[in-house]
């Protein structure tokens, strides 16, 4: 008998990708590079399906029915290039390498063309859910050439998460933009986080609520509009008692944020890209705030000028504040990651479609939300949005939001609590919606340092001012 799939590196999540496949009915070759985990593997849930031992890359090939897929779930870098040239140097023209680990984008485009010149299809897969999601039902995002996606497609969309039906899975478009999707997936992963942090902190910090109040009040939200996976499992952790202190954990996991690069990466691209991410770059910045601990150490004491802030007295009040704070602070985050999404496209010509992005995001990932179903409805009403934030719906939701927006930061403002993400979100609609930016003033500034010349408002021309003369414009 040959397997249908192999899967390489079987760590956490490789493993479970494996058994995800059994579970499926499909014959499932086994590799990784110390012969442990494989035997792990087997001993523990051999009995789930189908599942081919084998040692060495050779057995482990000649496993695979043709043409072959092989999934690789090996740590991202280097390890992902060598296992690639093990398997290329023994693969056949038309084989197919699957990279579902969390590879750079641009090292999947390299890896592409390097192995479109062998003849073999390279498949840059973004996949998300952690290990529960790769076992149960993921969210895929496969790249790489679309022929591929016609032997691979129904394979991966078995195990993919489902929702109504629809399957998490689609190709997203050609060789980067697979991993390119799942990097500001994580991104906004990352927005979404600090901005549930920045709520819980309002409520503990400016309303004096006890942790398992909060944790109520985002039970409650998840019954509503921030219907969400991310929500409901804050409501889980806020809820878990210590064991041995008998104190909320949150409240003995010490403060400091890690992370392990999705977050920065975006960041990266957006600035590459020229595209505000405003949201996302604060929860990066964010995190790295946290984790300044000797500077936070030697901050401590200094002056708060909170002098005479007082808490709002309607606290079922200000928690509604807060919600719509952050549901208005969510849409700014996911409409900039839309508008990365739209950018990086363009700039690499994937053509990648928003609305089949928010349908596979709708289930397994870790951002999946009732949400995403009215951003698959907003680009179906209009493929051609100029942001998400201006959809007739989100736009309706801002706007209901603005005002409690605002006194939500004031408020946290007045008491000295840092809401960096709300803050910065705010700022940003506020400047879109401007009639006039202090751009203006920018580029006179350049205009004088630099004689970088500007642009009238009143006739089509370049000009600069001869600051250093008389002062009279010239036409650049
Ligand atoms: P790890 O990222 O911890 O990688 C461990 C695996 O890589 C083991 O199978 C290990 O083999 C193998 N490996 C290493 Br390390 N160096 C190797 C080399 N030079 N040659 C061959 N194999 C090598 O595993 P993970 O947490 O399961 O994640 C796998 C991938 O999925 C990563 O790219 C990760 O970023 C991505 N991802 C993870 C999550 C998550 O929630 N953890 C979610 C989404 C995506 P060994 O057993 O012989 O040491």
């Amino acid at each position: 008998r040959l397997a249908q799939i192999g899967v390489t590196g079987l760590a956490v999540m490789g493993s479970n990708i494996a058994r995800n496949f059994a579970r499926h009915g499909h014959t499932v070759a086994l590799h990784n590079r110390s012969i442990a985990k494989t035997d792990a593997l087997i001993e523990a849930h051999g009995d789930e399906g189908d599942f081919i031992r084998t040692e060495t890359m050779e057995e482990f090939v000649g496993a695979l029915e043709r043409p072959r897929r092989v999934l690789i779930m090996v740590k991202a870098g280097d390890p992902t290039d060598a296992v690639i040239e093990e398997l290329a140097n023994l693969m056949e023209p038309g084989d197919i390498i699957i990279d579902g680990g969390n590879s750079l984008y641009t090292d999947t485009i390299r890896r592409e063309a390097a192995m479109a010149a062998r003849n073999l299809n390279f498949v840059g897969a973004g996949i998300s859910g952690g290990e529960e999601g790769a076992l149960n039902g993921p969210s895929i995002m496969p790249g790489g050439p679309a022929e591929s996606y016609e032997s691979l497609g129904p394979l991966l969309e078995s195990i993919s998460a489902h929702v109504d039906g629809v399957p998490c899975c689609t190709h997203i478009g050609p060789d980067g933009s697979g991993h390119f999707v799942k990097m500001v997936h994580n991104g906004i992963e990352y927005a979404d986080m600090q901005l549930i942090g920045e709520a819980y902190d309002l409520m503990r910090n400016v309303l004096g609520m006890e942790v398992a109040e909060i944790a109520d009040v985002f039970r409650e939200w998840n019954t509503g509009t921030l219907d969400s996976y991310l929500i409901e499992i804050t409501a889980e952790v806020l809820s878990q008692v210590d064991a041995e202190t008998g104190k909320p954990l949150v409240d003995v996991i010490v403060d400091a944020a890690g992370q392990k690069g999705t977050g920065r990466w975006t960041v990266k691209s957006a600035l590459d890209l020229g595209i505000p991410t405003t949201g996302i770059a604060e929860a990066v910045f964010a995190r790295a705030l946290s984790s300044s601990t000797s500077q936070r150490e030697s901050a401590r004491g200094l002056v708060a000028g909170t002098t005479g802030a007082q808490a709002p007295a309607d606290k079922a009040a200000f928690v509604e504040d807060i919600r719509k704070a952050l549901y208005a602070s969510k849409v700014v985050a996911y409409s900039q990651g839309f508008d990365q999404i739209a950018a990086g496209s363009a700039e690499y010509g994937w053509s990648v479609d928003p609305g089949k992005l928010a349908t596979i995001w709708r289930g397994g990932c870790i951002i999946r939300a009732k949400f995403l179903d009215r951003i698959r409805e907003a680009y179906a009403e209009n493929p051609e949005l100029p942001a998400l934030l201006l959809a007739p719906y989100f736009r309706d939701a801002v706007e209901d939001s603005v005002e409690s927006w605002r006194r939500v930061i004031v408020t946290a403002t007045a008491m000295g609590v840092p809401v960096p993400a709300f803050a910065s979100s705010l700022s940003y609609y506020d400047a879109l919606r401007a009639e006039r930016l202090p751009a203006a003033l920018t580029q006179g500034l350049r205009d004088y340092f630099g004689a970088h010349t500007y642009l009238r408002v009143d006739k089509p021309g370049s000009f600069h001012t001869l600051w250093s003369g008389d002062r009279s414009e010239v036409e650049a």
